[in-house]
Formats: structure tokens, sequence, C-alpha cells
């Protein structure tokens, strides 16, 4: 029997006694509410292979590679390996693999004009201490913005590229590291949920449209101020067999990149579009 529980705060559930493998529709649509009402969804004991996670995760919407190649699955474009060939040759740890995602507080994909709806991980291997991975809720963000903010941002776009203003591109390829900036809604009305969220991500902004340069330094750094809500919080402490999804639109997130370095932190990982573009 499924289980469905809220894990503690404003984001976060969780289902446990379910195969994904054997989802019917109207499980799976059950599953999907959930995940819509609480930003990240948390489903425990999976034992799956490649395909099983693959189709389990087109239920959420169209999943396409990720502009890294040189982290994709060999034989899986669509699949991300996180965590493997974090050595090189001569035994140094290479951090931009060591420390996917532990950079700061982002959303996945928003260099995309068809930013990334969800990003899905199963875990593999799970080190012994540390390895967290930290959610918080956008929506959580915009309702605290002061209303002078709130109106100021109202109608604004922000240009954002894969790197942002850092350029941090070392896991694309040579020929792939020049982007061209994308325009989204910062205050951008969630499409299934109708609710308002902070679209916003420093480490890949570029700037704020339509504003001067001094007034855009000094929205992005109150933004990045204020994006976090620390009452609308989750902290995910992986198991082997976890699938977690979140939803880009509505969520930040980062790894806390904590672990011990020689111990496998092995996931894999889908990027989901609401539509192929
Ligand atoms: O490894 C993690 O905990 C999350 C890394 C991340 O930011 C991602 O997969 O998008
Ligand atoms: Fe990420």
């Amino acid at each position: 029997m499924a289980t469905i529980r809220p894990l503690g705060g404003k984001i976060g559930v969780e289902v446990s006694g379910v195969d994904v493998k054997k989802l019917d529709d109207a499980g799976f649509a059950e599953i999907y509410r959930a995940w819509l009402g609480a930003n990240v969804l948390v489903v425990t004991g999976q034992e799956l292979e490649i395909d099983d996670f693959l189709r389990y995760s087109r239920r959420f919407g169209v999943v396409l590679p990720h502009p890294s190649k040189m982290t994709r699955h060999p034989d899986y474009p669509e699949i991300t390996l996180l965590g493997v060939n974090k050595f090189g040759a001569d035994g140094t740890l290479d951090m931009a693999i060591y420390r996917r995602g532990a950079e700061g507080w982002h959303t996945d994909g928003a260099y995309d004009q068809e930013p990334f709806k969800a990003t899905q991980l199963y875990a593999l291997a799970v080190p012994s201490r540390g390895g967290d991975t930290h959610f918080a809720s956008m929506y959580a963000a915009y309702d605290a913005l002061p209303p002078r903010l709130k109106e100021r941002l109202d109608g604004l776009n922000g240009a954002f590229t894969y790197g942002g203003r850092r350029k941090k591109t070392a896991l694309l390829n040579e020929e792939d590291r020049d982007w061209k900036p994308v325009f989204h809604r910062i205050v951008r009305t969630h499409p299934e949920t109708g609710r308002k969220a902070l679209y916003f991500d420093p480490g890949k902004i570029l700037r704020i449209e339509s504003v001067d340069e001094q007034e855009s330094d000094a929205i992005i750094a109150e933004l990045t101020e204020r994006m976090i809500q620390p009452d609308a919080q989750y902290r995910h402490q992986w198991r082997k067999g976890d699938i977690v999804i979140w939803d880009n639109r509505c969520s930040y997130h980062r790894a806390a990149g904590d672990y011990p370095p020689e111990e496998d932190r092995i996931h894999w990982r889908v990027s989901i579009k609401e539509r192929a573009a």
C-alpha cells in the first residue's frame, strides 16, 4: 500500500510502499498531485534498471539530454551520471564533478528558452556521511518579498546563460561554452499550480532587463539575499534506492558537497521539460 506523507515543513513529500515500475495511471496521478503541492517528491526503496528509470521519468514530461556531454551515460544520453569519474588519471579529485551543484542555490536549466520543468535523481550509491541535497521554495521566496520589490519586479525579465556572470562552464565541452542569453520573467506564474514564484538563479543570471546596470546589480544582490526562506526548506538525506524529483519552476536546490571524497556518491539524473525545444 502506498503511503504519502509530508516531510515536515512547507516543501517535501515522501511516498513509500510503491514500485514505480508497476504504478497505474491512478497511482501516478496521486503521486503527481502530491509532487505539485510539495515541490519535492521522494519515493523510497526502488530497484530500477536504466530503462525503468527513463520510463518512469517520462511520465513527468519530456526527458532530454543535458548539455554537459562529458557526464552523460555513454549508452544513454538522457542519463547524466553524478559522482562518476571523480578522480583524474593522476588521482586528483575533479572538483567540478565532486562539487557539482554545491556552488550555491540554483534552479536547473534556466539557461534554456524552454527551462527545465523538473530534475529527477535515483541514488545508486550513498556515502556514510554528508552528501545531502537541500531544497527551498520559490513560492515562499516570492511571498516574503517586500511589497516595493514585488511591484518593481512585476513584468521584468532576467537574462540567463549556462555559466552566468561567473562563466562557470567546466563540465561543458569547449565547443559548447558559448551561450546566448535567454529571458524569463523573474516573477513567474507556475503553469500548473497558478502560484507566483521568484524565478531567480544567482549563478545563471546575467542582468535584469529594462533597468539600468546599477539597479540590475542591486536587485540581483537583494534577491540573492532574499531567495531562501528558512521555514520553507527541506534537506534530503539519501538512502540507496531513493528517487527524488524536484520542480525547477518553484524550487531552488543545492548539493551539500561535503561527503568523504574517497567514498562513492552516485546518482542517475534526468532533465525533464514540459515540451521538447
Ligand atoms: O547532487 C546533488 O545533490 C544535486 C546536484 C544538482 O544540483 C543537480 O543534480 O542538479
Ligand atoms: Fe542542480
